[in-house]
């Protein structure tokens, strides 16, 4: 059977570009015409060859940056995303059955044993669907890597940061404060997590129209990471340094203190936390406390050990699952009472579901998934 499930005709040619160029014209003459990018793929999802978790895992292969991201589309592909929102489906579809028995009976209340019972079921659902939310965010980190920003005071030693963690020098190291004026970008791959790490300008007051626009581009840049790293120099004391911190982020963004440049000060003993915010002192001079702060990335990225199963995902994905967790909450609340609008929302958290393999799916969603896909697959 072929990748789409339709009838198709191979021709081989002798290899070199002219012959198959030559080739092509002669058949595209007769009728034929080229695919659209992704053609094969919808092809394969409209005839039920695949579902639509594991069309997109064909697209996450190809651009695949990293082994593990790799690894988690081909598992995807091979079903493992589908197969636990089915398992999730059959769940649901158990307690729908259940509650919609007793709509059908209208005048007889229901007893508190099945009331529990419903109860008990919803709440299985419920750390399943929790159990998948988490599998499906570790997936949309593998393919979409973690956005991680340097923020902090000019001179703090985060161009020196960027350099260390990308590996060479990517970014201008001078003891001038107010070196960095740009957002630099990097993307690297740590121990098979990618991410893209953004090197700022240093915050602080200025009149310098070309510095203004960096801190201006640096307080963007903190509002799209994923995770804030605020660097500061231990000369400074740490309460100076949450402060700043605390001052430039408030706690809209999860941010870590890095105590920066411990080679000064080698005496001295930091908290694990301030105020629940992570502490980790290094020296991007020598390297010192690079470990633990990988560690710190990769446990902030949610990639344990575990995640050597992770399927691949997309934030499209984590929409979906957060909507049906969203519509499962208000079913609870409406049980025994309600029992119309637990229904109700039951349909809710499967349309949800249904999104993520396709069962349910506009043609918007659809043209604008395998738009993106490369021509010939
Ligand atoms: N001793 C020591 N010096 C450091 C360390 N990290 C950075 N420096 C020095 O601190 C100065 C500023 O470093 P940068 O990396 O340019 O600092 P920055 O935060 O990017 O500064 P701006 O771009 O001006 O905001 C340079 O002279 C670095 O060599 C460190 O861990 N130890
Ligand atoms: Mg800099």
């Amino acid at each position: 059977m072929s990748y789409t499930g339709e009838d198709v005709v191979e021709f081989q040619s002798h290899g070199g570009p002219v012959v198959s160029e030559w080739l092509l014209g002669t058949i595209l003459a007769a009728g034929a015409r080229a695919a659209a990018p992704g053609e094969f793929t919808l092809r394969a999802f409209l005839n039920d060859k695949l579902d639509l978790t594991q069309a997109e895992a064909v697209a996450d292969l190809v651009a695949s940056g990293s082994r593990a991201a790799a690894r988690a589309a081909l598992r995807s592909l091979t079903g493992r995303f589908s197969a636990a929102v089915d398992a999730i489906q059959a769940k649901l579809m158990r307690v729908r059955v259940h509650i919609e028995a007793h709509l059908d009976f209208p005048d007889e209340d229901i007893d508190p044993a099945t009331s529990a019972a419903i109860h008990g079921e919803m709440a299985g659902l419920e750390k399943s669907i929790a159990e998948l939310l988490a599998d499906a965010r570790q997936g949309v980190v593998l393919r979409d890597g973690l956005n991680i920003a340097i923020v902090g005071p000019p001179n703090a030693g985060k161009s020196s940061l960027l350099n260390r963690l990308a590996g060479h020098d990517a970014a201008i190291v001078t003891d001038v404060p107010g070196t960095t004026r740009d957002t630099l970008r990097e993307r690297i791959v740590l121990d098979g997590l990618p991410v893209h790490v953004v090197d700022t300008a240093g915050m602080r007051n200025t009149d310098d129209p070309i510095e203004k626009e960096g801190v201006r581009r640096a307080r963007l840049e903190t509002g799209r990471a994923d995770l804030v790293l605020w660097l500061g120099d231990v000369r400074e004391g740490l309460p100076h340094i949450a402060a700043g911190a605390c001052a430039a982020l408030g706690s809209e963004v999860p941010y870590t203190l890095v105590v920066n440049k411990l080679d000064l000060a080698p005496d001295v003993a930091l908290p694990g936390h301030v105020d629940r915010v992570p502490v980790i002192g290094i020296s991007a001079l020598t390297g010192a406390g690079m470990e633990a702060l990988l560690r710190h990335l990769k446990s902030c990225a949610g990639l344990t050990d575990a995640a050597a199963g992770t399927f691949s995902a997309r934030r499209r994905h984590l929409a979906a699952i957060e909507r049906a967790a969203a519509a499962l909450a208000d079913a609870r609340t409406h049980v025994p009472s309600e029992l119309e609008l637990a229904a109700e929302d039951l349909r809710g958290v499967q349309a949800a579901l249904g999104e993520l393999t396709g069962e349910v799916s506009s043609d918007d969603l659809l043209g604008e998934i395998f738009s993106n896909f490369c021509i010939g697959k």
